[in-house]
């Protein structure tokens, strides 16, 4: 099962947009993981091509418009300039690789995976301390990042209302549902959570009501990490294609305070690196993503150091190294 490609075949992405994180910092994570890099004395970014997607930070001094949707004037940029940039790399018959600051725009590449793939049934596994299913009409803190889940499914979740956004960040929600292309990417039932132990109310409801599974930490130390990834994939297995979205929040708040919202008991290193390394082998899955380094929140750049290590080692698994 392992796929071997040429290793111009890889392109990484980088993404470092912060707007939708609760906690500023996010964006300097993809160059905190490059000086890991080069502390760890490795060539990972000199093997692999790589572009950046224009960010909107600036947005953030003017402050938020929509207190249940913070900027998500920037957050419907950030979503389309994603999804044409995977959309793109997919297209190249590459792989990509995405590095992001803030969780929220995992909706861009979720719509470019499907944008490039429209004929194909998208699974998607969200290893991750959150579930990431808010909507501006659920949000208990309006920060995007907590929504992308929502966006690519098409889901409002009126049955969990609790605020009443103004009918502006209706019109805008609405279109980050239409970004690359019109309706729901994905099923949430074609969701499969792992180390997810933060959750809300209304998040709850939606794991209900769509029968996701989500595997917990305790369940992976008791059914072994390996055998967690198997029953994932099997989970998935009606899906044609497979995008795996790893939020480093999924380890446990002692790894390291490195990340915007760490939560405990949560994913060690090893577990983390040996989940994603079995995932990625699997030949349905065609794009790959980390998110919410924050080194401005870390000691010593110890979770980018951990969060490379993971990276390299992912990247090394799906060459087949
Ligand atoms: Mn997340």
């Amino acid at each position: 099962m392992n796929k071997i490609l040429p290793l111009k075949d890889i392109r990484i992405i980088e993404v470092k947009s912060e707007i939708a994180a609760g906690t500023r910092g996010a964006s300097l994570g993809i160059d905190a993981l490059k000086i890991a890099s080069l502390d760890l004395e490795s060539d990972y970014f000199a093997r692999f091509d790589s572009e950046e997607v224009e960010n909107v930070n600036d947005i953030l001094f003017d402050g938020y418009a929509h207190p249940h949707a913070k900027f998500i004037d920037g957050v419907l940029t950030m979503e389309e300039r994603v999804c044409l940039q995977v959309s793109k790399v997919l297209k190249m018959n590459s792989f990509p690789i995405i590095l992001a600051g803030d969780h929220s725009t995992a909706a861009g590449s979720i719509s470019g995976i499907k944008n490039a793939h429209p004929d194909k049934k998208l699974g998607v596994v969200w290893i991750d301390a959150h579930a990431d299913m808010h909507t501006p009409y659920t949000t208990p803190s309006g920060n995007m990042h907590g929504m992308p889940l929502a966006m690519v499914s098409n889901t409002d979740n009126m049955e969990c209302k609790i605020n009443d956004p103004r009918s502006e960040t209706v019109d805008l929600w609405n279109q980050l549902k239409e970004v690359g292309g019109k309706g729901a990417k994905i099923n949430l039932s074609d969701v499969v959570l792992i180390s997810a132990r933060d959750l809300e109310q209304p998040e709850e409801f939606l794991l209900k009501k769509h029968n996701i599974t989500n595997f917990t930490t305790q369940q992976v130390r008791e059914k072994g990490v390996e055998a967690i990834a198997d029953e994932t994939l099997a989970l998935l297995d009606e899906c044609d294609i497979v995008y795996v979205s790893f939020d480093v929040d999924s380890m446990d708040s002692k790894i390291s305070v490195g990340t915007g919202t760490p939560v405990p008991n949560g994913l060690s290193v090893e577990e983390a690196k040996i989940l994603n390394t079995r995932l990625i082998k699997d030949p349905k899955v065609v794009a790959w993503e980390m998110v919410e380094v924050n080194p401005t929140l870390d000691t010593e750049n110890k979770m980018a150091e951990n969060a490379f290590e993971i990276l390299e080692a992912t990247t090394n698994s799906l060459l087949g190294e």
